[in-house]
């Protein structure tokens, strides 16, 4: 047993008591210096002269260092073109210039006014049309192309043509990026840090200081969130604390403050969506044209897979038999966007779930009617535009169940009566749903591997390439290996994550962190048990363990695990991306102030297919968690910038996630049995990233309740839906009316 149970996450007594141990509560050990990070005042310059005789006068400073001091001073996952620290173009406001290794991290404000930096500004590009206009790309993908766009758009008896942007999003992780170097004897460095990938961690740091891949370890015991922040962006600050503890031979520690975090770190990608649309008068789509702009910012971190996975995800639940989907990365002096739960597919899926509630306004339809229609076939019309069939498609059941469950006709009715009472107040609702394809589609990613060393006494440690950020993944690790032994999940520890034990890892990302090393988990488990299993079974695990050590048996297993049966091919747009889909659907119930624009969540039912959950509980949590991160998303998280490109919204007070008072008052989540999900470990389904997704029916209940006073009007709602745009819509359509 112990798989399918609701195992309590295995820091919740110590998150509960503050005794979890994050970066910065690492005791200081002798001699440690703080790592401080000086950073760009222009958006885009030359640096001419940097003075930093003053501050390395003040008695605090034991260094300074600069892009040059690195043995190599660039880096990036896909392509090497980033500066650890600029030098000497600048790209980007705040963008790390100079590093100062200080006694005591309360002198850094003193130190900092000391350095003056002088750089000739060069002009910038901030948006993506500035981008486009001046062809500044990161990345041109190859199209998605599936039947003829050009003939069956002419031939469609209605057509909307449409432009809609939707903004960043801070990742809001409560640790902010943080590590410390630990220099140990002939130049070799142990390295902890809050990172979704202690690999590209260890690799980036040998880079950067010469070494050898084998004289660096970097462990990873848990993150303060990550959210897809700390994929590829927490490892540039490792090489901070690297950098100095190599040059001054002492530990070094480089923490943000929100802040500075806010401010220098990348951020969900912006888009900007062009699309036509052909459609008969029941609203099945005929044909679709799409060009779709990310702001990449100004390096290209993960900015060509995350426009790759907005292509995947453009489809969402609905089959659109002639399609193209163009798309491209645009290069501007903005902080380098990166991976941010759901990794672009938000940002595709919004464009086909805007279309649809748009489509049902147009044809004054129920848009649930309209998507039911467009929904993904069972053995018809279920081939996705990059010619993968959606297999095991549960979606019609998902649609059609929570329908009836979340009463949405009879409350649809109700919402119509409320809103012909006019009470300066409007109400919406919204069904949108998920197909979340679940593998890397870089495909070397798909690997994992696993130690598992069952000690004398009969305990278990399980180490793996996951990184625990919140998610749960070394509590479902444990059950997997407790199942496998018949034990009690309080005799197996998942142990802090290194590559001193597990090499050439993928992030702990793609929502696949359980998947991948759950698989290896199980393998090397298994070969330990089959050992076990060959001393007599009638044995109690404890005597069968002892009984083992004394015959010399080996105790402890190794295993390496590769999703099989992908073959995407990136030239043609065309294979198997993806190992299986997680599906689900959301109706959302909003009520809109007309006087204010404020909008409120009154009701939301969830209903997922996550195959047979290895935690249901843990699978709870992250699916409330994404479904609230995203409504923030879509509703009041607005990046504000001056004119300069500074960042005006980089604290709390001025950047407004969801809070308690946010919540919906009713909040349904339910999940269906499904034990068909063979291809996965324990038939268990990927839960991480794709309810995030669903929180798009907040922003799509918006536009349907903007629409009530608008009959037949299409509603050109931006995202985020703040209370502002909001006012501003029903003012301008007002007007127009
Ligand atoms: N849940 C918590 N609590 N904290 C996080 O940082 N990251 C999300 C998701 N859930 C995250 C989280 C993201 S972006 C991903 S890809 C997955 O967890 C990664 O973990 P998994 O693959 O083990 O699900
Ligand atoms: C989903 C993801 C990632 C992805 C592709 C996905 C991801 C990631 C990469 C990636 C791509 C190319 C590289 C690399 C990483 O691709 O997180 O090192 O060279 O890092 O579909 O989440
Ligand atoms: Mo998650 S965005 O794949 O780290």
């Amino acid at each position: 047993m112990s798989v399918g149970e609701n195992i309590p996450h295995d820091s919740a007594v110590s998150h509960a008591t503050g005794k979890s141990v994050f970066i910065d509560d690492r005791p200081e050990v002798h001699g440690e210096v703080f790592v401080g990070i000086v950073t760009s005042s222009v958006a885009h310059g030359k640096i001419k002269k940097i003075d930093m005789k003053e501050a390395l006068h003040h008695p605090d400073v034991l260094g300074i260092f600069r892009g040059r001091d690195f043995h190599k001073n660039t880096w990036g996952t896909i392509v090497e073109e980033q500066p650890l620290l600029a030098d000497p173009i600048v790209s980007y406001m705040d963008e790390p210039i100079l590093l100062i290794a200080v006694n005591d991290r309360k002198s850094l404000s003193t130190v900092r006014k000391l350095i003056k930096i002088d750089i000739e500004e060069i002009p910038s590009i901030f948006t993506i049309d500035e981008a486009v206009a001046a062809q500044k790309f990161i990345h041109a993908a190859n199209p998605f192309v599936q039947g003829n766009v050009e003939e069956n758009l002419k031939r469609s008896p209605h057509r909307l043509k449409g432009v809609f942007e939707c903004g960043g999003q801070e990742h809001f992780y409560l640790e902010n990026q943080a590590s410390v170097a630990y220099p140990l004897e002939n130049g070799q460095l142990e390295i902890h840090s809050s990172s979704q990938h202690p690999t590209e961690t260890q690799h980036l740091v040998a880079h950067a200081l010469g070494l050898r891949y084998c004289d660096v370890v970097s462990i990873v015991k848990r993150l303060g969130g990550g959210f897809g922040g700390k994929e590829s962006q927490a490892a540039p600050f490792a090489a901070y604390a690297a950098l100095v503890a190599s040059k001054l031979r002492r530990p070094a520690r480089c923490v943000l403050s929100k802040d500075e975090d806010m401010k220098i770190t990348g951020k969900r990608h912006p888009f900007k969506i062009h699309y036509e649309i052909g459609f008969d008068d029941a609203g099945l789509l005929i044909a679709l044209r799409v060009q779709l702009y990310s702001d990449g910012g100004a390096y290209t971190d993960l900015s060509p897979s995350i426009l790759e996975r907005a292509m995947f995800h453009l489809d969402g639940a609905y089959y659109i038999p002639n399609i193209e989907i163009k798309a491209a990365a645009c290069r501007t002096n903005n902080h380098s966007n990166t991976a941010f739960r759901g990794f672009g597919a938000p940002q595709g899926n919004m464009v086909i779930e805007s279309i649809m509630e748009d489509i049902a306004v147009y044809l004054k339809k129920d848009s649930f009617s309209v998507r039911r229609a467009n929904c993904y076939g069972i053995k018809e019309r279920n081939v996705t535009p990059y010619g993968q069939w959606v297999e095991n498609n549960q979606l019609p059941f998902l649609f059609d169940e929570l329908y009836k469950i979340s009463a949405y006709e009879k409350r649809s009715q109700e919402i119509k009566d409320f809103n012909l009472e006019y009470s300066g107040k409007v109400r919406g609702i919204s069904m949108t749903a998920t197909k979340f394809g679940i593998a890397f589609t870089a495909r070397f990613l798909n690997q994992a591997n696993a130690l598992v060393n069952v000690h004398a006494d009969g305990t278990v440690q399980v180490s793996t390439g996951a990184t625990e950020m919140g998610q749960g993944v070394n509590t479902k690790l444990a059950q997997i290996v407790a199942d496998t032994f018949g034990i009690s999940t309080e005799l197996v520890r998942v142990m802090p994550t290194s590559t001193e034990k597990n090499h050439n890892t993928s992030p702990t990302a793609a929502s696949s962190g359980a998947d991948l090393n759950g698989a290896a988990v199980l393998e090397a488990a298994t070969k330990i048990k089959q050992r076990l299993l060959s001393l007599g079974t009638t044995l109690s695990w404890t005597d069968v363990v002892k009984k083992a050590y004394f015959e010399r048996i080996s105790l402890g297993e190794y295993a390496h695990f590769k999703t099989p049966g992908l073959d995407f091919d990136k030239e043609i747009g065309k294979g198997r991306a993806f190992n299986y889909f997680t599906m689900g659907t959301a109706v959302t119930e909003v009520e809109i102030d007309e006087y204010t624009g404020q909008s409120k969540v009154l009701r939301v039912d969830i209903l997922m297919d996550l195959g047979r959950s290895i935690n249901p509980g843990i699978d709870r949590g992250q699916v409330i968690g994404a479904f609230a991160q995203a409504m923030g998303w879509v509703t009041t998280e607005k990046l504000v910038y001056d004119k300069a490109r500074h960042l005006l919204s980089h604290s709390p007070t001025t950047y407004k996630i969801p809070s308690l008072q946010d919540t919906p008052p009713i909040l349904n989540v339910s999940f269906i049995e499904n034990h068909t999900n063979t291809v996965n470990v324990h038939a268990s389904k990927a839960v991480g990233e794709p309810p995030f997704v669903l929180g798009l029916s907040v922003w799509t209940a918006i536009k349907r309740a903007i629409g009530v006073r608008f009959a037949g009007k299409v509603i050109p709602l931006q995202s985020p839906a703040t209370g502002e745009q909001i006012l501003g819509l029903f003012k301008k359509m007002s007007k127009e009316t």
